[in-house]
């Protein structure tokens, strides 16, 4: 049976769900909801692929993605390609609140971060030096470049095939889950929703290289008539077909949420039968789903889900398509 209020979010990100979950038990809204258990993600980085010291760029650098939507009134916060600034999904929610606009990226958007009171500090870890210092010293290939790049090895010392590299991601099942970005859902008594997503992309990426996460429709889409989605994922390509939106709008249309979820990324499927994608679904009632796609030795995706069933996250699983 389904029930309300639902918190519901990507990956077994047990905390996030709980910090959430007690925020709407204290009668804190959906977006405090989303945009605190998202946060706990970014302070205890969840996975190493959630807030700072993770996902290296080619220069070393950690940058970070997030997004934040209020169902009821369809507005959205986001920033992309955010530097030194650890609480990604806080500054998403005041580019949401307190400006006009819904996306701030860069340098830009650190500036507008500080200008709003949030710290400035190093997002580098010893970790992601480690990871960095590694894949320079003797793993060095230009993952997300194409072939095409002038001198590839002027970045990063002798260059392989990207064929080699993709072989080698697929082999480590390890690197391919550990890109974990948190999607969240929140749905009150009342019916109102809100979605947010929270991550530092993908590890030696192209400095300025922004994923799905914070594309409103692609990373996370509400809509408190309907329910809301949220995806993660390989961005650059689950970003061209914007499957959070493609769900909501499923399932206003009727579709449960989890065949909503099945359609979303079977339609990214009839394109590219070779990616690493999953998203949740859930609908005003409080039904919720979640698909994923069959890729290497994935065969299925764990979430997390809080409702007053169990009243404690409870973890959940599907089976990939
Ligand atoms: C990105 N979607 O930046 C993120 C990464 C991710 O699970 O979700 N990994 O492409």
């Amino acid at each position: 049976p389904a029930t309300l209020p639902l918190v519901i979010n990507t990956w077994p990100f047990i905390n996030a769900s709980a910090v959430a979950w007690q925020v709407l038990q204290s009668g804190g809204s959906v977006l405090d909801a989303v945009e605190q258990g998202c946060t706990r993600c970014e302070a205890e980085q969840c996975d190493g692929s959630v807030g700072y010291g993770g996902s290296p760029d080619e220069k070393g650098e950690t940058t970070l993605d997030a997004m934040i939507m209020n169902g009821d009134t369809l507005e959205v916060g986001a920033v992309a390609d955010l530097r030194r600034i650890k609480n990604a999904i806080g500054v998403a929610r005041a580019v949401m609140e307190r400006t006009d606009h819904t996306l701030l990226v860069g340098e830009s958007a650190s500036l507008f971060a500080e200008n709003m009171g949030f710290t400035a500090e190093d997002l580098t870890t010893n970790k992601s030096m480690n990871i960095f210092s590694q894949w320079l010293s003797n793993n060095c290939q230009p993952n997300y470049r194409k072939n095409v790049f002038p001198d590839p090895s002027k970045f990063c010392g002798p260059y392989k095939p990207t064929a080699v590299v993709n072989e080698k991601r697929r082999a480590q099942s390890t690197d391919i889950l550990s890109h974990d970005t948190i999607g969240m859902i929140a749905i009150d008594q009342h019916g109102h929703v809100a979605a947010g997503t929270s991550t530092n992309g993908m590890t030696h990426k192209v400095p300025g290289r922004v994923g799905d996460s914070p594309i409103p429709g692609s990373g996370a889409y509400a809509d408190s008539t309907v329910g809301a989605a949220a995806a993660t994922g390989d961005g650059d390509i689950m970003m061209r077909f914007l499957p959070s939106y493609l769900a909501v709008e499923l399932m206003r249309n009727g579709a449960d949420p989890s065949s909503a979820c099945k359609t979303a990324i079977s339609r990214i499927k009839k394109h590219h039968k070779e990616f690493f994608g999953a998203i949740i679904c859930a609908n005003t009632t409080g039904h919720y789903g979640a698909a994923c796609n069959k890729f290497s030795k994935i065969s299925k995706f764990h979430f997390m889900v809080s409702n007053s069933e169990s009243n404690t996250p409870l973890m959940k699983s599907v089976d990939c398509i």
